[in-house]
């Protein structure tokens, strides 16, 4: 996807501030922190959202979900943190490449994405 933010980020077309990568996706901090931890993590491949998510590109989400308890604890969150994908208008999506927020580093109120 040629103008699609995080694929751009994805390629290291744009900088991020990484705190992961392998060859299936990447983790970096979210621009707009909306805790004192906030990491977003993507699939290097372009899945618009959790609407695209399929028997043939789930692979990539198991993965996901044990980069992020990698992550967690790398980060010291085990005291716990959220994790949240919105996905399209109702839920307020403003990137339309799948992501997963990653909130923590503090008492989380339930309003917080
Ligand atoms: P969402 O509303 O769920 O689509 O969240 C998109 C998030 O992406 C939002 O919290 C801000 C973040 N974001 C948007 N553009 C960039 C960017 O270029 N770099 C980084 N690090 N974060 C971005």
């Amino acid at each position: 996807m040629d103008d699609c933010i995080f694929c751009k980020i994805a390629r290291g077309e744009i900088p991020s501030n990484k705190v992961y990568e392998d060859d299936q996706c990447v983790a970096f901090y979210d621009l707009n922190p909306m805790a004192k931890v906030h990491v977003l993590i993507i699939p290097k491949a372009h899945i618009a959202n959790v609407l695209d998510i399929s028997t043939e590109n789930s692979a990539v989400i198991s993965h996901i979900f044990e980069v992020i308890a990698k992550i967690a604890k790398d980060l010291g969150l085990e005291d716990g943190f959220r994790v949240v994908s919105n996905c399209n208008e109702y839920a307020g999506q403003s990137v339309f490449h799948l992501h997963f927020h990653i909130l923590g580093g503090q008492k989380l109120s339930l309003t917080m994405c």
